[in-house]
């Protein structure tokens, strides 16, 4: 057997951990060829529902599963971490205000950074779920000050995913024909999914959709708030978060970082920020990106119009926002 590729989920007793868990232990994201052992990160209180979420994943005697360790503490957790899925963190509880809620994710995002830096392989890949994603992927890198920054990432493939349903739907044709939709900025309700470069069936979106260069109409009016409150509407429909769907598009996110995205295709990812498209350098941003031989590349030389330009900008604040919000609070 190769060397196992070392997987470490936090949060991994939560509902998104089983949700995942057990398809990186069955290969078919890493690869059907590719042994994996995981680490399952608690807090305390969670650690025994852990070891059952590991009982469960012996029980189903994955070929590729090398063994499954439970741990309550960081710098143990990421030791030797090839793969680091960041995915418990601190919900916002009643009348906690922005700066409530990065301080208390600060302090959970903070310590991982530190206990990533320290300790994990050197090829170390990390993707924050946890929310607010894109500013907790900010702070883990902050304290991983050795740890390349192309590394760190944050989730908005769910976003993706949902905006490429939105657009199949909308023009009648299969998900499978929709491609280069992207989602700009923040994973909040200010992200931007944007079509302007997507393409159906090899035309683009635009046409096909008759979208304006303005957004009149269902870009603006349906589509921009379909995509961007969707987490919403799942709770208030089906009684709970997204969960599957979220363990889904974290899986989507890893499968093509490691294997490459499809030709001629792009996906969105939470990334730091360049200085590329004007997002200031070193912001997590979403961005489009490319996968190739295990690093992501934002895809260059999209033309914004007016209305992309003010929403991406929109979303850039907020970003710039929280992350003064975290530097005020000295957690970067
Ligand atoms: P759950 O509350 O079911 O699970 C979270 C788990 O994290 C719990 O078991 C808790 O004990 C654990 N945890 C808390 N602090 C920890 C720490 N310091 N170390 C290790 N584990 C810790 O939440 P779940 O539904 O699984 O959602 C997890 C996170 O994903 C939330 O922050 C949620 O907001 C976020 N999401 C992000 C999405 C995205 O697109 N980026 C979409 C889905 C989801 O809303």
């Amino acid at each position: 057997m190769t060397t196992p590729v070392r997987i470490t989920v936090t949060g991994a007793a939560g509902q998104i951990g089983y949700a995942l868990l057990f398809r990186l232990a069955s290969g078919e994201v890493l690869g059907p060829d590719v042994p994996v052992r995981l680490g399952l990160l608690e807090i305390p209180a969670a650690t025994r529902a852990a070891e059952g979420v590991a009982m469960e994943l012996d029980d189903c005697a994955f070929p590729l599963l090398d063994g499954v360790d439970v741990f309550d503490d960081p710098r143990a957790a990421f030791d030797g971490t090839n793969l680091a899925l960041l995915v418990g963190a601190r919900p916002r509880g009643p009348g906690m205000e922005r700066g409530d809620l990065l301080a208390a994710n600060g302090a959970i995002f903070g310590p991982q950074g530190e206990a990533i830096g320290a300790g994990a392989a050197d090829d170390v890949r990390v993707l924050v779920v946890g929310n607010p994603a894109n500013t907790n992927a900010l702070i883990t890198a902050a304290h991983a000050p050795d740890v390349p920054r192309d590394r760190f990432t944050a989730m908005t493939r769910l976003d993706h995913n949902r905006a490429l349903t939105q657009v199949a739907r909308r023009a009648d044709v299969p998900v499978g024909d929709v491609r280069r939709v992207t989602i700009w900025g923040n994973h909040s309700a200010t992200q931007y999914p944007d079509v302007f470069h997507a393409e159906i069936a090899g035309r683009p979106a635009a046409d096909v959709l008759h979208v304006p260069e303005d957004g009149a109409g269902w870009l603006t009016d349906d589509f921009v708030p379909t995509v961007a409150k969707r987490g919403a509407a799942i709770i208030e429909v089906r009684g709970g978060s997204s969960v599957a769907s979220a363990a889904n598009a974290a899986l989507d996110h890893v499968h093509d970082w490691y294997r490459g995205t499809p030709e001629g295709d792009w996906t969105s990812a939470g990334v730091v920020s360049d200085g590329s498209y004007g997002v200031p350098e070193g912001l997590v941003s979403s961005f489009p990106v490319t996968a190739r031989d295990g690093r992501f590349e934002i895809v260059q030389g999209l033309e914004l119009n007016a209305f992309s330009r003010a929403r991406l900008d929109a979303s850039v604040a907020e970003l710039a926002a929280e992350r003064d919000t975290a530097a005020s609070l000295a957690l970067l």
